[in-house]
């Protein structure tokens, strides 16, 4: 009797302890669960194996298989609401751009100043150091070459050299780089948009591509606020429609530059959102459209696809738009950098590229890259992440910078 009960209690005790492990196990699973539902939004990473939602618009024959071409580079972002409360009003003076490319400037001219401790001149001896420094200087092996050039020729011409003469010749061939770039006509009088095209008539539509975190949506947001300060009548298209929080983080832009913003609900196509924002421009009489895109889709050659046909869309509503597609470049990307520009130049035709994060960067000397490799200009600077810091580009400013 009493062994009886002594089973019975063992086996109660046993089933107690079996229901709270199962309990425990159970609680966190749904814990993990949730917290993974959660971070689908904003995590990059998960972002990237999540079916994207434009891929289910894509016609079947247009599809490319998931393992032709590898995803785009990520870089993460930070939350929208980590961006700072700043309104147009409250723009701080811009900052000098010798102080944003004193990294640069370091990295490069710095080292071939140190050649010179102790001693006046180099000899021609001493090309190899030069030839190192330039190649890791981010400017593209066809500018070292043209630079190396000009450094040669210098040396042989005088023997040795002195660093100021040295100075001299690499300035003179950057300048060259720069003004061999073919002239654009019709630019723009907006005070820190001097090389934009504006239309006379009519709105005025820029496209903004290029790989995600490159900062296409600050710059938007920076285009913007010049562009209302000008008393310029702005709409902001939210063209990125892959990435769940790029119409909020567009929308932050839009409150602080106080333009207004396209960004219809459940649109997912980003070509019928160009549509409908330059048709809108138009029979309201916008000044400028800026249309924002998505830097990654789940393949490269996908996005591409997907921009050329926005570029189509947007043809059909006004023959010449836009009249600017500008790529936007994270110069800490350096060689990098030039790739995408090859990738986005072969199907788009860029008609200018945007440098930004050019603050604090070593790889500043991929504007030259850009030039002279691509034949594409670099036509605005962004210096910071505030609303007064972008800038247009000017080559001899630029030089001074970084020599
Ligand atoms: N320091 C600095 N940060 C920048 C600049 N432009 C953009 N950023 C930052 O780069 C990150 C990505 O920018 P975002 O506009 O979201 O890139 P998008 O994915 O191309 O739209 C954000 O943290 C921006 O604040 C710049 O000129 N300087
Ligand atoms: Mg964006």
């Amino acid at each position: 009797m009493e062994q009886n009960y002594l089973i019975f209690v063992g086996l109660a005790l046993a089933a107690t302890v079996v229901f709270f492990v199962g309990f425990f196990l159970w609680k966190n699973s749904s814990k993990k669960t949730k917290e993974l539902e959660k971070g689908r939004d904003s995590d990059p990473l998960t972002e990237i194996i999540t079916e994207s939602p434009v891929a289910e618009k894509v016609p079947v024959e247009t599809r490319e298989p998931e393992t032709s071409v590898e995803a785009p580079e990520i870089t993460s972002e930070p939350p929208v609401e980590q961006l700072s409360e700043q309104t147009a009003a409250e723009v701080q003076e811009p900052k000098k751009l010798s102080d944003a490319l004193s990294n640069t400037r370091q990295s490069f001219f710095g080292r071939i100043k140190g050649m010179f401790s102790g001693k006046p001149t180099i000899a021609s001896d001493e090309l190899e150091e030069i030839e190192e420094i330039l190649y890791t200087s981010d400017l593209g092996p066809k500018t070292v070459q043209l630079l190396l050039a000009a450094v040669e020729d210098q040396l042989k011409a005088e023997g040795t050299s002195g660093l100021e003469a040295l100075r001299d010749a690499l300035k003179k061939k950057m300048l060259e780089v720069f003004e061999a770039l073919p002239e654009e006509t019709a630019k723009s009088d907006i005070q820190g948009l001097e090389t934009i095209q504006m239309q006379p008539e009519g709105p005025t539509v820029w496209m903004i591509v290029g790989v995600n975190g490159a900062g296409k949506t600050t710059t938007i947001g920076k285009l913007a606020g010049k562009l209302a300060q000008e008393g310029k009548k702005v709409l902001l298209a939210a063209g990125d429609t892959f990435r769940a929080a790029a119409g909020e983080q567009l929308k932050v832009w839009t409150d602080r530059a106080q333009v207004e913003i396209f960004s219809p609900p459940d649109v997912k196509d980003p070509s019928a959102v160009a549509f409908d924002a330059l048709q809108k421009a138009k029979a309201r009489g916008f000044d400028v459209v800026i249309v924002d895109t998505a830097g990654r889709l789940h393949t490269q050659k996908n996005l591409m696809e997907e921009l050329k046909k926005m570029k189509r869309v947007m043809k059909k509503v006004m023959e010449d738009a836009p009249h600017e597609t500008l790529l936007v470049l994270d110069a800490n990307s350096g060689q990098n950098a030039l790739i995408q520009a090859n990738e986005f130049h072969g199907a788009l035709g860029v008609s200018g590229v945007v440098l930004t994060k050019m603050d604090g960067t070593a790889k500043g000397g991929v504007a030259l890259g850009v030039a002279h490799e691509l034949q594409i200009p670099v036509k605005l600077i962004g210096i910071g992440e505030g609303l007064a810091d972008l800038r247009s580009f000017e080559a001899n400013e630029y030089v001074d910078s970084i020599i």
